[in-house]
């Protein structure tokens, strides 16, 4: 049984290393919310790191790094303080009744809690979730550039650099002009990907049922989150699967997108959903359902990436993920040792450490805190 005793909330300032462009906006200074939650089970004591994947503005979901603070310190940091739990399990169904919402703030403490939990259990986190894998496959995704020129550069150093698959950000205006010379430059088998963060509309249906002549591995969230009937009406124009990210906020609405035939392919980022207790409900769903599933990124440091790394080493995540090293991020990351991945674009999943394999570099955080709050 474990038992939490404090939790600390702490904001860090970490700067890309290039600004990063989606539909909806552009990213350079990355405010992070990092949860510390300390604990002991059977006298040990250690303490588990989340990180929130929420952002400054409410523009890929409706939360941001100031309501999952607020969020955290007013109602769900006080229904873990002092209390314990057998299994990290049964974290998220304590963090979620009757409190609708703040899905990254409720992910962001429950899966410290998975951490605190491996750790207190000398076990690699990777295991205590049901992985498999020993490697999982990377890919990168690249936001939007000035030129098609400018992208296609990129993507090739991406393909040399070893990374399995190439995700593009488009928008509607930087799309076509982009792609095309982009599905030249890698010729027709390299597996791409595009992501449009949810802004085209049905007026734009026929344009992207064209993106059929693509060939792409899958077109990420065309349109509104909430919007599964149109994804559903979309997905019946095309061949080419549709992956749904933003729209899928819980294991029902991954359910409700296989049985509406709204997309093909999921996107699970365990941020997202409410962390990982949600993210093996879907997991396990997709998988019943022969859907495959892979693990989505939110520009996350090193903490965040380690849950990721974990999440992907379970069976059904049969795509490359967002999961590319530190150093395609930050100049320096926040753990120790760097996440790292081959010439073949792999990610060594660590089997041999307690917990996410890495330990977060506290004289490192001090120097980048903006403010702490203890709990
Ligand atoms: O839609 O997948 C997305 C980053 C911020 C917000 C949304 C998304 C992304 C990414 C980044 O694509 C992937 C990564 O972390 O490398
Ligand atoms: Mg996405």
């Amino acid at each position: 049984m474990t038992t939490v005793h404090a939790v600390t909330l702490r904001e860090i300032r970490l700067r890309l290393k290039e600004p990063f462009r989606i539909s909806s906006g552009e990213t350079w200074d990355r405010r992070i919310l990092l949860v510390a939650v300390a604990g002991e089970a059977a006298g040990r004591q250690a303490t588990g790191w989340g990180e929130c994947v929420a952002g400054e503005y409410p523009s890929y979901g409706p939360e941001t790094i100031d309501t999952a603070r607020w969020a955290l310190r007013e109602w769900l940091v006080p229904r873990l303080l002092g209390a314990s739990f057998d299994d990290p399990r049964q974290v998220f169904p304590r963090l979620d009744r009757n409190l609708r919402g703040h899905r990254m703030a409720k992910a962001a403490l429950e899966m410290a809690c998975w951490e605190l939990a491996a750790r207190l259990a000398g076990e690699p986190l990777a295991r205590l979730l049901g992985g498999e894998r020993r490697e999982v496959e990377a890919g990168i995704s690249l936001g939007i550039q000035d030129t098609p020129a400018a992208l296609a550069a990129r993507a090739r150093a991406a393909l040399e650099r070893g990374y399995r698959k190439v995700k593009v950000k488009i928008r509607p205006g930087a799309d076509r002009e982009y792609l095309d010379p982009l599905r030249r430059e890698l010729g027709p088998d390299f597996p791409l990907a595009v992501d449009a963060n949810a802004a085209y509309t049905p007026a734009d249906f026929d344009r992207l049922a064209a993106f059929d002549e693509l060939g792409l591995l899958m077109i990420e969230q065309p349109l509104e989150g909430g919007d599964l009937l149109r994804h559903a009406r979309l997905q019946r124009r095309m061949t080419t699967p549709l992956c749904l990210d933003e729209s899928i906020t819980s294991p029902e609405r991954a359910a409700d997108m296989i049985e509406l035939g709204a997309g093909r392919i999921v996107n699970v980022k365990p941020g997202r959903v409410g962390g990982f207790a949600q993210s093996l409900a879907i997991h396990d769903l997709c998988r019943a359902a022969g859907v495959p599933v892979w693990c989505g990124g939110m520009l996350e440091s090193g903490v965040g990436r380690g849950h990721n790394v974990a999440l992907a080493s379970l069976p059904g995540f049969t795509l490359p993920g967002d999961l590319s090293p530190s150093e395609r991020y930050w100049e320096r990351d926040v753990v120790v040792p760097e996440w790292t991945m081959d010439g073949e674009g792999m990610v060594a999943v660590p089997w041999e450490a307690p917990g996410p394999g890495v330990e977060v570099d506290e004289d490192y955080l001090k120097e980048i805190t903006a403010w702490t709050e203890e709990l």
